[in-house]
């Protein structure tokens, strides 16, 4: 595929949503607010512009997002194959790394012509024949609310607030440094659809399990400190897990309660999983996490990243800690 400018990439998108009749919109695997609340968003729009679509999660559906879907939630992996094979468009929302796909990642490498990739990560694979990623966009919310306007799909206050969500939750609540006069923009234009940031906040995070709550004091208790302050590193074990009853989904925005100290520059969250290491980078705005987590095989952001090991606990925290040392 040969290189376009942002403008021309969406375009093309555009065109191709626009032309189809029978749409499959793409969680990535560890669903977040972004990703879901696209799913929700475009699913409910290309219904409402009297389209047929449907959203696919690899993933369980976590418990706080449950309610962009309503009474509809996402299909299945198992359903992908049959709903990829009728579709005119399927469209992967908020990535374009095969390693974020899991148990579609086969599928998928099958559609061809017909797959598109909206996505506003600076990681990436060769997927998708159109793909529009847009690195200065806060959340591939941003770029879905502009698409729907180019589209003129019709955008109800439900749809507003799947929206609303994606750019809130992966803007930190328009706290965090990707915040941008066109985030604020999107933010604004969902309000008038009926979107309330502050019902909103209440339900997604206020709204805990005190199971999730009993995981965050384990997860505190593990913190650690490197770099002179500047480097706080945080463990979860399986252990925890089992002995709180909170669940793996019950771990999104922990990683960044170390940025309460004033001290701290960059936050490691290290958690056991079934059958690897994961490690959750984040930085509060000098050090370029996605370039220590590449080095790792992993990606993301400049400011939030992470990756997967099959080592250790120990030995991925020492190395992680010996690569921050000579950036921190
Ligand atoms: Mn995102």
């Amino acid at each position: 595929m040969c290189a376009k400018s942002a403008d021309e990439s969406r375009a093309v998108v555009a065109t191709r949503l626009a032309a189809a009749g029978r749409l499959v919109f793409v969680c990535h695997a560890r669903p977040d607010g972004d990703t879901l609340g696209c799913a929700a968003a475009m699913t409910r729009a290309a219904r409402a512009a009297g389209k047929q679509a449907r959203a696919v999660l690899s993933d369980r559906l976590p418990a706080q997002y449950a309610w962009l879907f309503g009474s509809d939630p996402p299909a299945p992996p198992a359903e992908f194959d049959a709903l990829a094979a009728d579709a005119d468009a399927v469209a992967i929302l908020d990535t374009c790394a095969t390693a974020q796909l899991d148990a579609l990642s086969g599928a998928i490498g099958q559609i061809g012509a017909k797959l598109l990739v909206l996505d506003h990560h600076a990681t990436r694979d060769d997927l998708g024949a159109a793909r529009w990623i847009d690195t200065s966009a806060a959340a591939t919310g941003v770029m879905v609310w502009e698409l729907l306007g180019e589209l003129g799909w019709p955008v109800d206050r439900l749809c507003a607030e799947a929206l609303a969500a994606a750019i809130l939750t992966d803007t930190g609540w328009l706290r965090f440094s990707s915040t941008d006069s066109r985030a604020l923009r999107a933010v604004a234009g969902l309000v008038e659809r009926g979107a309330r940031p502050d019902a909103l906040y209440r339900r997604l995070y206020q709204n805990d399990r005190p199971e999730r709550m009993r995981l965050m004091t384990r997860m505190l208790d593990s913190l650690e400190w490197h770099c002179g302050g500047r480097l706080a590193v945080l463990t979860i074990r399986d252990a925890d897990f089992e002995e709180t009853g909170a669940l793996p989904e019950e771990t999104e925005n922990l990683v960044n309660e170390p940025f309460r100290v004033g001290s701290v520059q960059a936050v490691v969250l290290l958690s056991e999983m079934p059958d690897c290491i994961r490690a959750s980078l984040r930085s509060r705005d000098r050090v370029d996490v996605a370039a220590v987590a590449q080095a790792f095989g992993g990606g993301g952001h400049a400011r939030a990243a992470g990756l997967r090991a099959q080592t250790d606990l120990e030995t991925l925290k020492d190395r992680l800690v010996a690569a921050f040392k000579k950036v921190l």
